[in-house]
């Protein structure tokens, strides 16, 4: 199928699960044509199967606003059009689902059906939509669409009790794609984080407020005050200065490192010991998976989606948010003993393998043969 994606494409779950899906069905034979504001950050390789079309916004002085969703539906007609398009995959609700009905509507005038699928990521539901400033738009959008998929049990179930939702949505997990990671790196090089007595505590996020960064940096410092460890921070967002401050308020910022954004996730996994996510609310917790699938057990929030993918004294541990003495509590029972901390990396790592992309993706394929046939 020649297939459309729009998505975000800076750091964050939803713009990487619509790069690597889109990679790992064009590997499929599919023509894959990514259309959004910027080439997406995990997007390398563009290639006669992949290819990038970049939505302009114009700058222009009597706009306070500039009109992005004008411009996405104007470039998505074009494209569907130019590339003759069988089907529109639209990651995160707002306001790509809108922009995508627009465009649909155009060509629909032109005596083109393209269907459209829509993909629930989270904070377009629990945090965004649901204002009401968004909420009719976005309950329109989501009933507009053909298809309508959601990351978890749970964003489903969040969505029908926020929205008016007359459409089925299908739970298509996050996937992981282990061939990326197996057997690319024999030399963890964690010499250069740590010490060889030390624990290395990893946590990544875009460090907003929904992540509670206070709460990694209060487990870690429980945790080292029992045994010699390391905490690395990677990415970039808004907590990240306060988070610093609290490192030096509580005099251990030789012992955080603070990485910024990172594009070899794996490298980072790879010499992990643990991997914390207490966040206030998850709909699936992508990194958590990327953690697991590097074999690094999870101390994680009980929120949302996160029970779907981090499995309670298998693959890790899950706390009630915000409950930071039992967050580390868990983290020690991990990392004090080897043994434990071993089992507990097999476990990981096998447990991962659930959201293996090979299992996803065929998924993904049945829905749009169906929106498809039923154009
Ligand atoms: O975590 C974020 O704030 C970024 C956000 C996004 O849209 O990129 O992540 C959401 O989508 C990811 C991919 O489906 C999920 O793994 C994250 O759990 C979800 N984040 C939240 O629900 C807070």
């Amino acid at each position: 199928m020649k297939i459309a994606i729009v998505c975000y494409p800076t750091f964050g779950g939803s713009g990487v699960v619509a790069t690597e899906l889109g990679i790992a069905l064009a590997n499929r034979g599919h023509e894959v044509h990514f259309v959004t504001y910027k080439q997406p950050v995990r997007l390398e390789l563009l290639g006669n199967k992949i290819y990038f079309h970049e939505v302009h916004v114009p700058e222009y002085p009597l706009f306070k606003y500039q009109p992005y969703e004008l411009a996405l539906s104007s470039k998505l007609v074009d494209t569907i059009k130019l590339h003759k398009i069988d089907l529109l995959h639209v990651h995160y609700a707002i306001p790509h689902a809108y922009a995508g009905y627009m465009a649909k509507k155009m060509l629909e005038e032109e005596g083109i059906y393209v269907p459209m699928i829509t993909t629930l990521h989270g904070t377009d539901i629990t945090l965004v939509g649901k204002h009401p400033f968004y909420k009719p738009a976005v309950t329109f959008s989501i009933n507009q669409s053909d298809v309508v998929t959601s990351v978890s049990e749970n964003l489903k179930q969040h969505t029908l009790e926020i929205f008016n939702i007359k459409k089925e949505i299908e739970v298509v997990p996050n996937f992981i794609d282990k061939s990326n990671y197996s057997t690319s790196f024999t030399d963890c090089q964690r010499s250069l984080m740590a010490e060889d007595n030390e624990k290395i505590v990893t946590h990544i996020s875009n460090f907003r407020k929904v992540k509670r960064i206070p709460d990694v940096i209060e487990i870690f410092n429980r945790i080292q005050k029992e045994i010699p460890a390391k905490l690395v921070m990677v990415g970039e967002g808004p907590e990240k200065e306060n988070a610093e401050r609290l490192c030096e308020e509580l005099g251990i910022s030789d012992r955080v490192i603070f990485l910024g954004n990172s594009n070899e996730i794996d490298r980072i996994l790879c010499f992990s010991d643990l991997f914390l996510l207490p966040s206030e609310s998850e709909s699936f917790g992508l990194a958590a998976l990327e953690a697991m699938i590097n074999k690094v057990p999870v101390i994680s929030s009980n929120a949302g989606g996160i029970p779907e993918v981090n499995e309670h004294g298998i693959t890790g541990f899950l706390s009630d948010v915000g409950d930071v003495d039992d967050m580390a509590k868990n983290a020690l029972l991990i990392l004090k003993d080897d043994a434990v901390l071993e089992k507990f990396k097999k476990n990981a790592v096998i447990s991962a393998e659930r959201f293996d992309i090979m299992k996803v993706l065929p998924l993904y394929e049945a829905l749009y043969e169906k929106a498809y046939k039923a154009r």
